[in-house]
């Protein structure tokens, strides 16, 4: 999927129910909501579009994960009526959610499955018991893109992901090229493995060009820059911060906004990803 180029590009990391600060970045980044909840179209914001990257939902409490949902639901169809201000990108989460809704019969369900879709994929639950708001759900999981990608020039490109992943398979249409895109190996299985061990790719593989390989998926207590590779989830659930990539032209820049203590924050933090001297 290529991004249009003559628009401006407002990137943000793992939402996880963060719908306050959610609603305070874009604000930050000129979009209000009208009284409706419905964010506005202006002459100041028109060239603008919004990119969520994957993981809205899942961490958050219930109350805010079902306004998240209605948030991006509404807006999804409000903001993309006449040209598109909303994209959005597949995360792990969306999809782990999906299959345990849809009764995925490749789902194979254990006592730890079960206690697992509990304890990290709390939308089920919500979605179970709210009918209309599944239906919604499942409409915003048809629109999710694997990966979305922005060619400005030779020089100058980006490709949106949730989780980082090896290069080859990068923007490959092949269904385990796209389960790569949305979540990479997880250090639950290693827990004393640093990150930076566990997917080398990600520095071994990076250069010093501007074809940017922008994406999140791992909780991280700064946004993440080496060469061209950038992890923008800053663990906005974890209260830590909701950030994102605006991207203009050729231009890369960041923002972000504070949690916001109007829910429970999660705990938990993946290991430093970039930790060495370069
Ligand atoms: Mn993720």
């Amino acid at each position: 999927m290529k991004l249009p180029l003559d628009m401006e590009y407002i990137v943000i990391g793992d939402v996880h129910g963060c719908i306050d600060e959610l609603k305070t970045l874009l604000a930050k980044q000129g979009f209000f909501p009208n009284r409706e909840g419905l964010l506005q179209i202006t002459p100041e914001n028109q060239d603008k579009s919004i990119i969520l990257l994957g993981d809205f939902i899942d961490k958050g409490s219930e109350e805010k994960l079902r306004e998240t949902i209605d948030f991006i639901y509404r807006n999804y169809h409000h903001l993309n009526q006449n040209s598109q201000h909303l994209y959005l990108v597949l995360g792990n989460h969306e999809e782990m959610v999906y299959r345990y809704i849809t009764d995925d019969p490749t789902l194979n369900i254990t006592p730890k499955s079960i206690q697992s879709k509990e304890k990290y994929y709390n939308t089920v639950a919500l979605l179970e018991k709210d009918i209309l708001m599944k239906e919604q759900f499942l409409e915003l999981y048809e629109a999710c893109h694997p990966f979305l990608y922005y060619s400005y020039n030779k020089d100058f490109s980006l490709t949106l992901t949730h989780a980082p992943c090896p290069e080859k398979y990068l923007r490959e249409e092949d269904e385990y090229s796209r389960k790569q895109m949305i979540k990479c190996v997880s250090r639950s299985k290693k827990p004393r493995m640093k990150l930076d061990e566990l997917i080398a790719y990600t520095h071994t593989e990076a250069k010093d060009n501007q074809h940017y390989h922008i994406f999140g998926h791992l909780s991280q207590p700064d946004i993440r820059h080496y060469k061209n590779r950038i992890c923008i989830d800053t663990s906005a659930i974890y209260a830590g911060r909701l950030s994102c990539v605006v991207v203009n032209k050729d231009k890369i820049d960041f923002d972000s906004v504070p949690f916001e203590n109007k829910q429970q924050a999660s705990t938990q933090y993946d290991s430093k990803l970039f930790d060495f001297e370069n």
